[in-house]
């Protein structure tokens, strides 16, 4: 089922249960390249949730800000290939929101625990704010904050479960949103976490 979120912006319902145990290995098989580490914020801060990246570049933050690089900076080697399960679901689950094939260049994994959250934010480092971004969540439900254009609009809640595929993309690509404390758990796959998968166009197209 496919459940309309706002302006561009759609909930697939189980749309990768099918993969689900798939995915979630081969995101273990990239944190075995690239470990996850909870990153530094530009404020002297630190984010709760641990990330690592796969694909030809990967999202980090330090005390200088937040970009997109070629190298992990943690191991100083490119980061891990994209998987080829995760180009097709991502280039598949555009299309079923009504988007052009994606063919993502970048692939964020966050790994949430019991507590930890992602605040508000807008996702806006990429260069390609044509291209939607696909995000499928693995492991414990959690609670997707789903605001406005502006940080002060209301939020909505909508809850995500594994196997679940949310893209966002025209009017919603640039909305402001934010992940709720992960509820404690135990998930039959992920244990007590959920993986979340974020494919990105970062490069501007040609
Ligand atoms: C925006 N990650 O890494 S997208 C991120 O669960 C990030 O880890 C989320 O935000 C996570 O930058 C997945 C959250 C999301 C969900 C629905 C939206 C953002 C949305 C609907 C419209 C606009
Ligand atoms: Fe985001």
């Amino acid at each position: 089922a496919r459940e309309q979120l706002g302006d561009g912006a759609w909930l697939l319902h189980g749309h990768v249960l099918q993969h689900e145990a798939a995915l979630f290995a081969a995101a273990l098989a990239v944190a075995a390249q690239s470990p996850f580490r909870r990153m530094a914020t530009r404020g002297g801060g630190m984010l709760s949730v641990a990330m690592t990246n796969c694909g030809k570049v990967g999202w980090i933050s330090d005390a200088r800000g937040y970009r997109y690089d070629r190298i992990d900076p943690l191991t100083g080697h490119p980061w891990p290939e994209l998987p080829s399960l995760f180009g097709s679901v991502a280039r598949e689950a555009a299309m079923a929101a009504g988007y052009d094939a994606l063919a993502p260049d970048a692939c964020l994994v966050n790994r949430y625990e019991p507590r930890t959250k992602l605040s508000l934010h807008q996702d806006r480092d990429e260069l390609d704010l044509a291209a939607p971004i696909v995000s499928v969540s693995l492991g414990l439900a959690a609670t997707f904050l789903f605001g406005g254009l502006q940080r002060n609009a209301p939020t909505r809640k909508v809850r995500v479960e594994s196997g679940d595929v949310v893209v966002w993309g025209g009017a919603s690509r640039l909305a402001f949103h934010a992940v709720a404390p992960l509820a404690a758990g135990e998930h039959r796959l992920a244990g007590a976490c959920r993986i979340n998968l974020t494919f990105r166009r970062v490069a501007s197209p040609a």
